[in-house]
């Protein structure tokens, strides 16, 4: 039988397989051999040892489209990163670094900025336009006031797609309204998962219809670039890339470097001080951390 893996916890897989539901799987020793670890998102097939405890075995690994490392997750079509206009105000430097995260994965991000009901359309719509200026499609929305769930309805339909922010931005409250009171965690579901909720906290994924995931990952709220050079920084602000190679020098970083068409687009309003302050703050860390390492 085919499934997907939703959740992964000390050595058991849990396999949703639609219409029979969950099974709670071991992967047999083919995996070890060749050296392949199950990630929550494999696509897979199972053998079915007991149909009453819902137990299986996991007997092949289909073929993945892609891997992301943080969170470590396969199968992901696109990232939501949610954070609040207010309650609390966005950290605009750690939804770029999501941003920046998700471009040097390749995975198509887009913003959601929620709690819309505690500002005003003015405040909402200025965040809008920084990042709909950089390419992203930006969803304003309410989840108190189910406003602008629709739109991100139909962004989630039929992919798979991984969910970041910090806490208290309203993620759960989103995530419930997306599932349209119809609830997942059937009975038999939740007993099995529950074994496993005390333990450390896993990503997993939320099937919100047929075809349709969330991959739910607590405390992906840091950004991690020990692979990444300085001067690759520059390639994942989508907004620069229209100015490559319209600068004085060739593989100017945009930093200091006089006849710089990025600075130039700045002076003229058409890349985001915030973005671009931003930019340099990341590049200096990423500097400092390559002066560590040598
Ligand atoms: N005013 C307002 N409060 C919200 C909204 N969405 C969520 N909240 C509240 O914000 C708090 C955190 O929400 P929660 O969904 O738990 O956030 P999470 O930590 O990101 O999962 C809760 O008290 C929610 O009731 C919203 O759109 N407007
Ligand atoms: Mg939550
Ligand atoms: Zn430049």
């Amino acid at each position: 039988m085919k499934g997907k893996i939703i959740k992964g916890i000390a050595g058991f897989y849990y396999v949703d397989t639609g219409e029979s539901g969950v099974y709670e799987c071991k992967a047999k020793g083919i995996f070890r051999k060749d050296k392949r670890k199950p990630l929550v998102g494999d696509d897979v097939e199972i053998e079915i040892l007991e149909e009453e405890e819902k137990e299986g075995n996991l007997t092949a690994l289909l073929p993945r489209k892609n891997e992301l490392i943080r969170p470590a997750v396969a199968n992901i079509d696109q990232a939501l990163v949610i954070f609040a206009l207010e309650d609390p105000r966005p950290n605009i430097a750690l939804l770029d670094r999501f941003l920046v995260m998700m471009e040097q994965q390749e995975i198509p991000a887009a913003v959601c900025f929620n709690k819309g009901d505690l500002v005003t359309p003015e405040e909402a719509q200025a965040y809008e336009k920084v990042y709909q200026d950089c390419g992203y499609p930006v969803f304003l929305c309410s989840a108190a006031r189910e406003e602008g769930i629709e739109e991100l309805k139909e962004y989630l339909k039929g992919r798979t797609t991984v969910v970041a922010g910090p806490s208290g931005v309203g993620k759960s409250s989103l995530t419930n309204l997306f599932q349209d009171g119809v609830c997942m965690e059937t009975g038999e579901i939740s007993r099995k998962l529950k074994r496993g909720k005390h333990t450390t906290r896993h990503s997993q994924l939320i099937a919100l219809e047929s075809g349709t995931w969330l991959c739910d990952t607590p405390g992906f709220t840091s950004l991690y670039t020990e692979n990444m050079e300085k001067e690759e920084l520059r390639q994942y602000f989508p907004e620069f890339h229209p100015m490559e190679g319209n600068c004085r020098f060739q593989g100017c970083v945009h930093v200091k470097e006089p006849g710089c068409a990025v600075k130039e687009a700045l002076e003229e309003g058409r890349i985001h001080r915030s973005r671009y302050e931003n930019y340099v703050m990341f590049y200096e860390e990423l500097k400092e951390q390559e002066k560590r390492r040598y």
